[in-house]
């Protein structure tokens, strides 16, 4: 499929599917990347006692409480990660989409999808990502990339093209009547508009069912974390340029006289950024 194409079906309804976007070898790397992220997630969820109750043990099979198998902002570990970034995938329908200009990324978080558990409350019930309602504002773009092959047994997400100009939670047999199945083989990647009604599906075989949930917005949009004083100011401006401009690097706030003062290569929120 031609980019020109994918944008089409993406204006039109919501939603896209693309199919390998990465290598199935790359996938298994990703999905390491997840498992050892999740782990060292759900550690901090108990620690916290936040979404996961403090007896699970079973790490890997979705935690037993509201947050079951989410790991959120696993950029943060870096590695495969930003090797997935640094591809720069279907930016150009990123950009078609959001509008013409740079864009960062607002969340880059990972789902694990299991029989075992409870499963990740927001993912499993009927939502959409974007929490604000506008009928023309294209908020959000996301990324669901699945990193293993998506099927109706082991709980392929159900999204109902075309609902992104739904203000209003559809009811359940509204939603299922009319939602389909992401089927697809990893490596794929469903790429669509934060306002799409969906839900995951529920696994009902052994093996876990991963995808990463990434999303990108334009810069002037607070990301949900802040990237750039997670990964420290002098080691995002050591990283490559694609990375800095997704963390927002060339879109910081600034907080005094000193900062606000700068010439144009030093402005912490730079004049391109819209
Ligand atoms: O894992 C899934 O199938 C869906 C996850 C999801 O919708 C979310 O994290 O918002």
């Amino acid at each position: 499929m031609v980019q020109t194409s994918i944008l089409n079906e993406l204006e039109t309804d919501g939603m896209v599917i693309v199919p390998n976007v990465f290598t199935a070898d790359f996938m298994d790397v990703v999905a390491e990347a997840i498992d050892q992220a999740t782990e060292v997630c759900v550690k901090i969820q108990l620690q916290q006692r936040v979404g996961t109750e403090k007896e699970a043990t079973e790490i890997l099979e979705g935690g037993n409480g509201p947050l079951g198998g989410a790991a959120h902002h696993v950029i943060t570990f870096g590695g495969a990660f930003f090797d997935l970034l640094i591809q720069e995938p279907l930016f150009d329908v990123v950009e078609g989409y959001l509008g013409q200009g740079p864009f960062i990324l607002n969340s880059f978080g990972a789902v694990t999808n299991t029989n075992q558990r409870n499963m990740y409350e927001h993912g499993k019930t009927i939502h959409r990502d974007s929490r604000s309602f506008h009928p023309s504002f294209r908020q959000q773009c996301w990324f669901m990339v699945l990193v293993d092959d998506f099927t109706e047994e082991n709980g392929a997400t159900w999204m109902w093209r075309g609902s992104h100009t739904q203000p209003t939670t559809p009811d359940v047999e509204t939603f299922y009547a009319n939602a389909k199945q992401v089927i697809g083989p990893k490596g794929s990647v469903v790429v669509f508009d934060g306002r799409l009604w969906h839900a995951a599906g529920k696994n009902q075989t052994e093996i876990a069912r991963r995808c990463l949930t990434i999303s990108f917005t334009k810069p002037f949009i607070k990301p949900q974390m802040d990237y750039v004083r997670c990964f420290g100011t002098e080691n995002v401006v050591k990283m490559p340029e694609v990375l800095q401009q997704l963390f927002g690097y060339n879109s910081r706030i600034p907080s005094n006289y000193d900062e606000w003062y700068q010439p144009p290569q030093n402005r912490f929120y730079k004049s391109n950024q819209g």
